[in-house]
């Protein structure tokens, strides 16, 4: 029996998921984990909501409700339907839990310890319009690297570069579309990952094993000209994890939280220790799925992501656990998917374009959508999902195949053996290779 730590990417709290981010990360890592239950292995298996940004805060403002009550209640709301579609997580924790507070501001002052954070002053976008600092993704442009109209400020969704805003071209805010925008100077805090390039490559390069999706998208960032970059981790929004360094305040950073990708990832050893929490076992229980020094030599961890966020889990992530200096576990195999399109364009939540989650469930049970989607996971290219061959498939596949396989059986069992289950042994996982 060996022990495996599964993690999925976190759902972003703002809104309810499409089968395209389903088929993404959630699903897929739900297959793994029952499979290894059913072969008899001990598994963690873990997913939260990442609940910290300013997508969250502009959803509760549409709502009108408080920031932290609009994302207890749709955290709420994925957990309803991720028990809908039988996902078995072990713990579907919150990235705004103190857990994750506690773990992400001690990351943040091991960082400073070790000297891989520095002080910057940066220049920022402020949007007289929307009479606010415009945070990454709610400035547009277009991308400096491939020429996407769309880009965020963050990352080019087209090519995924990681991007900062005032790398955009003809930059407008997302919120208003307005581009009477201005630079203004503010102070943050910057993680060295440059200095961290050397190890993080030399990572990167022992994973012979890993999809060429994943690692592909890992090195073009990690030796692309400009290279791996210093990132900012902190931003000037109220809602999120307050700056500290570990327990203690940070002279110069009073009112500004981290930035929403430096957590984000910090929670899935948060969660794990919520599940400690949730199920009263000790902090011995989670850390040894997590410390090298306390238990998790012997763990096997396997992440699951699309594309776009391979990024911040081959360099960010790693570099804030490296860089920490202390025994982490780090992941073992990243598994990571590329796009499922919608009727020939994409899946789109802003636009409220796709089947979603809450919907599929309306329309038939879970099963037919686990079986679809993970019979067409985009893993080699992108997939597309149209009503016709949903309805074809499962017209074919599970009504005539399955279903005349079924038939046959349980008919010939019942002309043979009558109608009563004869007695057997006791279940066990099945022994195979
Ligand atoms: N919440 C996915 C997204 O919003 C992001 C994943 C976090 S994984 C630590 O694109
Ligand atoms: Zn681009």
């Amino acid at each position: 029996m060996a022990r495996h730590l599964i993690t999925s990417a976190l759902p972003y709290i703002n809104g309810i998921k499409h089968l395209g981010n389903l088929v993404g990360s959630q699903l897929p890592a739900d297959l793994y984990a029952r499979y290894l239950r059913a072969r008899g292995h001990e598994v963690m298996f873990i997913c939260a909501t990442d609940e910290h940004g300013t997508p969250a805060e502009l959803a509760a403002a549409k709502t009108g409700e408080a920031v932290a009550d609009y994302c207890a209640r749709m955290h709420g709301v994925q957990t309803t339907l991720a028990d809908g579609f039988g996902l078995s997580f072990d713990h579907y924790g919150r990235s705004s839990s103190d857990r994750n507070r506690a773990l992400t501001q001690h990351f943040a002052g091991r960082l400073a310890d070790q000297g891989y954070i520095r002080e910057v002053v940066e220049k920022q976008v402020y949007s007289h319009a929307d009479n606010r600092f415009l945070p990454d993704r709610y400035i547009e442009g277009t991308c400096p690297n491939c020429g996407y109209d769309k880009a965020r400020g963050d990352q080019c969704e087209n090519c995924t570069k990681q991007l900062d805003p005032t790398d955009l071209i003809n930059p407008r805010s997302a919120i208003s579309g307005s581009t009477d925008l201005e630079v203004r100077e503010t102070k943050h805090l910057y993680l060295r990952q440059s200095a961290l390039k050397g190890d993080i490559a030399a990572w990167i390069d022992g994973k012979a094993d890993w999809p060429i999706l994943t690692t592909s998208i890992a090195r073009k960032w990690l030796n692309d000209g400009d290279g791996l970059q210093d990132r900012g981790i902190t931003r000037d929004l109220d809602w999120g994890v307050p700056v500290k360094r570990g327990d203690a305040d940070w002279p110069g950073m009073e009112g500004k939280v981290f930035y929403v990708w430096f957590d984000a990832p910090i929670e899935y050893i948060g969660a794990t220790a919520e599940w400690a929490d949730a199920t009263g076992a000790d902090d011995a229980a989670w850390r040894r799925w997590w410390r090298l020094d306390q238990g998790a030599e012997d763990v096997t961890y396997t992440q699951f992501m699309g594309k776009d966020n391979v990024p911040f889990h081959t360099l960010s992530f790693p570099a804030t656990l490296i860089g920490s200096g202390e025994p982490w576990k780090m992941v073992d195999y990243i598994k990571s998917f590329n796009y499922l399109t919608y009727q020939g364009g994409q899946f789109s939540t802003s636009q409220g374009r796709g089947v979603f989650m809450d919907h599929a469930l309306e329309i038939l049970p879970a099963d037919y959508w686990r079986w679809w989607l993970l019979s067409h996971a985009p893993e080699s290219g992108d997939s597309e999902f149209t009503w016709e061959n949903f309805q074809q498939s499962v017209n074919k596949d599970l009504a005539d195949v399955l279903g005349n396989f079924v038939s046959r059986i349980t008919k010939f069992c019942r002309a043979k053996f009558g109608e009563a289950v004869p007695e057997g042994p006791a279940w066990a996982p099945p022994n195979w290779p």
